[in-house]
């Protein structure tokens, strides 16, 4: 394999850092000793954490208003999983990969399985694509898929769920995920609640083809790229939808995916309580759908996030088992660079929810006593988790400065030497 990472070039910057990651992760063992928090432990638990690449999301960075390709893209998806075994060197969390279908459509399954799992990479989630049309497309999704008034579309729309499952059977995916852009831009454009029955109708059929094992994902968006309603447009209805469809329905949360200011951290909780959290898309924004890196921008809301699934976690909620998955766009950073910072932020987030003396948060709450309850909290996201999640990577065989080994690998610069730019590949524009 010519552009890995090599085990030399990892433990010869690992041994530059050990003796300063020692000291910091001694101190904090000690912090959290008269925490009554065993940091060995702690470093075990986040060592096991797991979060899935986006296939979309290695591919060409850029906006809805331009494409702005960087050195040494992926062309293809065999180059994208060259790029995701790189990150998967360096941070060790990041095995499970998220397809776009017809995005990264292999056309060989089998060779493209064992490519990845030579690197140590598998499928998790298989993603459809109807909100966007195909060249070689019969009918147009311009005016909806799986919710289209015409049933001839549905069917197609159906169809390209079913070509996904299969394929994803082939490469031993454990998951799909559905997203539409379906929806009105205008008042009175999409009757609403035929728009919710076209939609359940269409879901039924590829829930029935659903493989044993698997589990289904739909992802609520309230707005984009329909600008006045889209027919799945938050959890409730998500909800109501995976109540009405099956035990293996689940909704996804994307965290972008929200008006500004909703409280996420209580959807989640939501759906914890009624067996029906499926698993996250990560990302962050300001304003809408941003897709930027996970935790740049709001890191106390992706804490709390994690201090309900740790919360959920530990009051055996049957059933209870989300799929964490990242699902960004990178417009102004290497995506491999993002892409690992985010894994990273995620996993600090679920450590540091780990760390919520959770004895002292509930007699808080028992008492009224908000001002301790939210400094419970806060107690638990002050602390620097760095050194655990260096020593965790670190034992795994990984890197303990992620971005620092990989810019000092030269891999971005190999790999753009024989890599020549192309415009448009692979998506991420919505
Ligand atoms: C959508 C949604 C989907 C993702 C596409 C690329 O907004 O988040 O999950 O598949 O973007
Ligand atoms: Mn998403
Ligand atoms: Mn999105």
């Amino acid at each position: 394999m010519t552009f890995e990472i090599s085990d030399s070039h990892v433990a010869e910057e690992n041994a530059r850092r050990l003796p300063a990651l020692e000291e910091d992760y001694e101190q904090l063992g000690r912090l959290l000793a008269r925490r009554d928090v065993d940091i060995e432990r702690l470093t075990e638990l986040a060592q096991a954490f797991r979060v899935a690449v986006p296939s979309w999301g290695v591919g060409t960075g850029g906006t809805r208003f331009a494409r702005f390709p960087g050195p040494g893209e992926p062309r293809d998806i065999f180059e994208k999983l060259e790029d995701c075994a790189a990150m998967l060197k360096l941070v060790r969390t990041t095995p499970g990969i998220s397809l776009h279908i017809p995005w990264d459509r292999p056309q060989n399954p089998a060779e493209l399985r064992a490519f990845a799992q030579a690197r140590g990479l598998f499928f998790d989630s298989m993603n459809s694509n109807t909100f966007q049309d195909q060249p070689d497309q019969r009918h147009s999704y311009k005016f909806g898929s799986l919710t289209h008034t015409d049933a001839a579309v549905r069917r197609q729309a159906v169809e390209h769920n079913l070509e996904c499952l299969d394929l994803g059977r082939a490469l031993g995916a454990r998951s799909h995920t559905v997203w539409i852009g379906d929806g009105g831009s205008f008042p009175g454009q999409v009757h609403f609640r035929r728009a919710l029955e076209r939609y359940l109708d269409s879901l039924r059929a590829i829930y029935q083809a659903l493989p044993a094992g698997w589990r289904l994902f739909i992802e609520h968006k309230l707005y984009e790229p329909a600008f006045y309603s889209t027919v799945l447009n938050d959890w409730g209805t998500s909800y109501y939808c995976v109540r009405e469809l099956g035990e293996r329905a689940f909704s996804l949360v994307d965290l972008g995916h929200h008006a500004p200011n909703v409280n996420i951290e209580m959807i989640v909780a939501r759906l914890i309580q009624l067996g029906k959290l499926g698993g996250f898309h990560f990302n962050d924004s300001k304003y809408g759908d941003d897709d930027l890196d996970a935790g740049s921008i709001k890191p106390f809301q992706l804490f709390l996030i994690f201090n309900e699934l740790v919360d959920g976690g530990l009051s055996g909620v049957p059933g209870f088992d989300p799929c964490y998955m990242l699902d960004q766009s990178h417009n102004v950073t290497d995506p491999i660079e993002s892409l690992m910072v985010s894994a990273t932020e995620v996993q600090g987030a679920y450590a540091r929810a780990l760390l919520v003396d959770r004895k002292a948060l509930d007699a808080s709450q028992e008492a009224n006593d908000a001002l301790m309850a939210t400094q419970t909290l806060k107690a638990a996201f002050r602390i620097d988790v760095e050194p655990i999640l260096a020593m965790a990577r670190l034992q795994a065989g990984g890197a303990i400065d992620p971005v620092a080994a990989y810019r000092a690998s030269g891999y971005r610069a190999r790999v753009a030497a024989v890599r020549p730019a192309v415009s448009g590949a692979g998506g991420g524009i919505v």
